[in-house]
């Protein structure tokens, strides 16, 4: 039997099977197949090769210091402006405590965005983070994506270098991968003409990683940007992964239109979905992991997306984060997983759960978080 009824997807096969890497037009090529299973079966041959059945999560919670954002973002249905009711920017005591029920749940990272809220000094985001280390040593801070590190420099008139050393002293020990939505112009400048552009993103990036942080990387689609937008945005990442190397993981978000200023648009279709994993997959040749982020992909469609290429699926706790707090593509709103939910989720699609680390050491516990159900297996 041949591997394709689509003559270029054989052909392409061809190209990975001998680890040559996959060009512009190839992109856009797998993207154009009708045959879903084959470009699955090619994506899911990669992942096999990197990792096995292994399928990684996390045990995690979102934390958003603030909703406060002037960036106006035409996807985002989480950000208010300051006279809003429901806009919110949480102290200290606040954080900590939330911080404190995630360590009680049994979490490792706290991961931690939030708006561009001109109302806040610097020490804000310095002593928030000080507080929480001060407080939870254990708990990695996965905190600020670029488009922050880029406010930081600009509003408070700091050097990129100064931010980024300012922050790892007070604790920072990753960074998240939100923010890069679509860097191809004019697409960009039309869903988020206020948060920095693609090159400055990307070379923020690259001072993190210089730094010696992992970071992680997004791309946000099933919006207004062409098939070419997303190859060009994935080969972009991969350039700059070749020069800096501190990428961990590509998570494609596919777009939820509710409650945003792009409401009446469809979002993606899950063909789309499971396509946009598996070519992210291909095309991403120097990147260890691509995540099935189910909050927005749904948990039955990230389970199929580990047969696409996903190795991945986040976190348990999810609660409070900017995809969550308004709202879940989930029917019931339920943006929270137990460890043994999300496990069985992934066995049940084949593939073994290993419990990680935000920077992908193994963990192994040797009892349960201690709030969490009985019948909890552990990894
Ligand atoms: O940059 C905003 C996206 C991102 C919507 O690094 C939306 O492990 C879909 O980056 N529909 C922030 N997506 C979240 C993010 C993230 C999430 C999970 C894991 C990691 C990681 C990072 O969320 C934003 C934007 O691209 N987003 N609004 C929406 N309506």
């Amino acid at each position: 039997m041949n591997f394709s009824h689509d003559r270029k997807v054989a052909e392409l096969a061809a190209k990975v099977e001998n680890g040559e890497r996959l060009s512009f037009d190839d992109g856009v090529a797998l993207f154009a197949t009708d045959d879903l299973p084959a470009l699955g079966k090619l994506a899911d041959s990669v992942r096999r090769r990197k990792h096995g059945r292994t399928t990684y999560f996390n045990v995690n919670r979102h934390f958003n210091p603030t909703n406060v954002c002037y960036a106006d973002c035409k996807f985002c249905g989480f950000y208010r402006t300051p006279r809003q009711p429901d806009a919110y920017t949480h102290n200290i005591d606040d954080s900590l405590r939330i911080a404190g029920e995630a360590v009680k749940e049994g979490a490792t990272e706290l991961h931690i965005t939030g708006g561009l809220n001109t109302k806040l000094p610097f020490s804000y985001f310095t002593d928030l983070l000080s507080a929480l280390k001060g407080h939870f040593p254990q708990l990695h801070l996965k905190a600020f994506t670029m488009v922050e590190f880029d406010h930081f420099a600009h509003f408070y008139k700091m050097s990129d270098e100064d931010v980024i050393e300012r922050l790892i002293e007070a604790g920072l020990d990753s960074c998240p991968g939100g923010g890069a939505e679509i860097f191809r112009e004019p697409t960009r400048s039309m869903i988020c003409a206020h948060k920095c552009d693609a090159d400055r993103w990307l070379e923020l990036s690259g001072k993190v990683h210089a730094a010696g942080l992992k970071t992680n990387a997004t791309m946000l689609y099933g919006h207004i940007e062409s098939i070419e937008d997303r190859v060009d945005h994935l080969l972009r990442l991969r350039t700059q992964q070749d020069q800096s190397h501190g990428f961990q993981c590509l998570i494609p978000l596919a777009f939820y239109p509710e409650k945003t200023q792009l409401s009446h648009l469809p979002g993606p279709s899950g063909v789309d979905s499971l396509k946009t994993m598996a070519v992210s997959r291909l095309l991403l040749d120097n990147f260890d992991h691509v995540k099935a982020y189910w909050v927005m992909l749904g948990k039955r469609l990230a389970q199929v997306a580990l047969h696409y290429g996903a190795n991945d699926i986040d976190g348990t706790i999810t609660e409070g984060g900017e995809l969550s707090e308004s709202y879940s593509i989930e029917s019931n709103n339920e943006v929270k997983m137990s460890l043994s939910d999300l496990v069985s989720l992934i066995e049940d699609a084949g593939f073994e759960a290993v419990e990680r680390d935000t920077v992908y050491n193994p963990i192994v516990r040797s009892n349960a978080p201690s709030n969490a159900p009985a019948n909890v297996s552990l990894v």
